[in-house]
């Protein structure tokens, strides 16, 4: 069988002090922090379209990377032999899960049969490297955003029929996800939204998304899919503006069209970014209303306003996000998938490799750091002494709705003006800085 990876060999634990750049100095996968080891608390998992279709182009110029297992005169052949390149990488790098959309591993064909038998031929060859490597399918989904069909969008589309084209794309893909065995189907609102207002009738576009979603969980359930349904949110790239902000407009959409049971979301760290937020504030805001499913890892560039997609290296992001992940019980579904690409002058294979340990090994850090930080408990006790007023009996007349407007004013009458505390940011951050260092 032919190596696509050939100077590499698989990536060990050697520790902090190794000096191989090819190897984890933190990452060690049967190592227990908090219970669990880290490649349980992690569930790490490669993506597909960045990892292995990703060749550099961006909106400058074409790619600038020349792959072994690329054969462009020949579609079906260049598929083939990039799953079985995709295989060889998930086990040298060790990772347990993969995640793909449909078109990243088969062509599209001349029409949608065609297109589906493609789709078969390949994901039969995945079946088999699954079970032949023991790496899993963390999420599947579709790509409903690169055909020019879908330039208005997929679900949100003016016309009936890309809704239905799309209806059947994702009905495809999520039975070929089911068939692999995948723990979760991803939606990503790839150009659900608008680029002008002046065309769109935006309450029947979300109307329409809404019952889009309905239809994917009626399926699931008739075809037994048990895995998680996500939906990714992203506020805008490709579209000015995209439906799925953030986490908390996603949130709102799910309530208002009774979905909220069944999807999560899958939070990417650069959309939280390009929302205005932190990635940290994304997981808190998830976590704090139960519906943090799972994580596409990666990171934006403060100075670039748009989606670079880079590799996650910034400790104080991965802390912070695992100190979430680990205050709120990890995964229960999800996994970590590194939504993340090389730069475009990176171009040998080799720096695939260097940029996944280097993000695990950056989430390892974090991970441990953050175990510290709960179980020295400084932190986390500061917070919850900040709010211990509401353990009182006026704090638990108010959580238990048995104290009104008249009730709160004759209490400050008689009490008069209430102490107030010091919130200690600065104190706060050098104690974080601490256990960082
Ligand atoms: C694009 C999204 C996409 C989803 C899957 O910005 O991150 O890759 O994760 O469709
Ligand atoms: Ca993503
Ligand atoms: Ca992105």
């Amino acid at each position: 069988m032919k190596e696509f990876f050939p100077s590499v060999s698989k990536i060990a634990y050697e520790g902090p002090d190794s000096a191989t750049p090819l190897s984890f100095k933190h990452y060690n996968p049967s190592e227990k922090i908090a219970g669990k080891t880290m490649a349980e608390h992690f569930r790490f998992s490669v993506c597909y379209w960045h990892t292995f279709k990703g060749l550099g182009a961006d909106p400058f110029g074409p790619g600038t990377m020349i792959r072994d297992y690329n054969a462009p005169s020949d579609p079906m052949e260049s598929a083939e032999m990039t799953l079985r390149a995709a295989f060889e990488f998930f086990t040298k790098l060790g990772v347990g899960f993969w995640c793909f959309h449909d078109r990243d591993i088969a062509p599209e064909g001349g029409s949608l049969a065609e297109t589906n038998k493609r789709l078969d031929t390949i994901v039969k060859l995945a079946a088999q490297l699954q079970k032949d490597t023991g790496v899993k399918l963390l999420w599947g989904t579709a790509n409903l955003f690169s055909h020019r069909r879908y330039m208005a969008g997929a679900a949100t589309n003016p016309s009936p029929a890309v809704f239905a084209h799309a209806a059947a794309q994702v009905k495809k893909a999520m039975e070929v996800t089911h068939e692999l065995g995948g723990e979760g189907y991803v939606f990503w609102g790839g150009r659900e939204g608008y680029d002008t207002l002046l065309n769109t009738d935006m309450g029947r576009e979300l109307d329409h998304l809404g019952r889009f979603l309905h239809m994917a969980v009626d399926y699931k359930k008739k075809i037994g899919f048990g895995g998680q349904f996500y939906i990714e949110p992203k506020p805008k790239e490709p579209t000015k503006h995209q439906y799925d902000f953030d986490a908390a407009s996603c949130y709102a959409f799910l309530q208002k069209y009774g979905l909220v049971d069944h999807l999560k979301l899958n939070l990417e760290a650069n959309h939280g970014t390009l929302a205005g937020h932190t990635f940290h504030h994304e997981l808190e805001f998830a976590a704090a209303n139960g519906i943090l499913g799972s994580v596409d890892a990666n990171r934006g560039d403060l100075l670039l306003g748009w989606d670079t997609d880079q590799f996650p290296t910034d400790l104080y992001d991965t802390t912070l996000a695992m100190y979430t992940l680990l205050r709120y019980g990890g995964f229960t579904t999800g996994g970590l998938n590194f939504d993340a690409k090389v730069r475009r002058q990176s171009i040998d294979a080799v720096d695939l490799f260097h940029a996944h340990v280097g993000g695990m090994d950056a989430f390892a850090r974090g991970l441990k750091i953050a175990a510290r930080i709960i179980e020295d408990g400084k932190l986390p006790g500061f917070v919850k002494d900040r709010y211990k007023g509401w353990e009182g009996p006026l704090g638990q007349k108010i959580e238990k709705g048995q104290a009104g407007f008249e009730e709160l004013e004759a209490y400050t009458l008689e009490h008069g003006e209430p102490e107030i505390q010091s919130g200690r940011q600065e104190m706060l951050e050098n104690m974080f800085n601490e256990y960082i260092a």
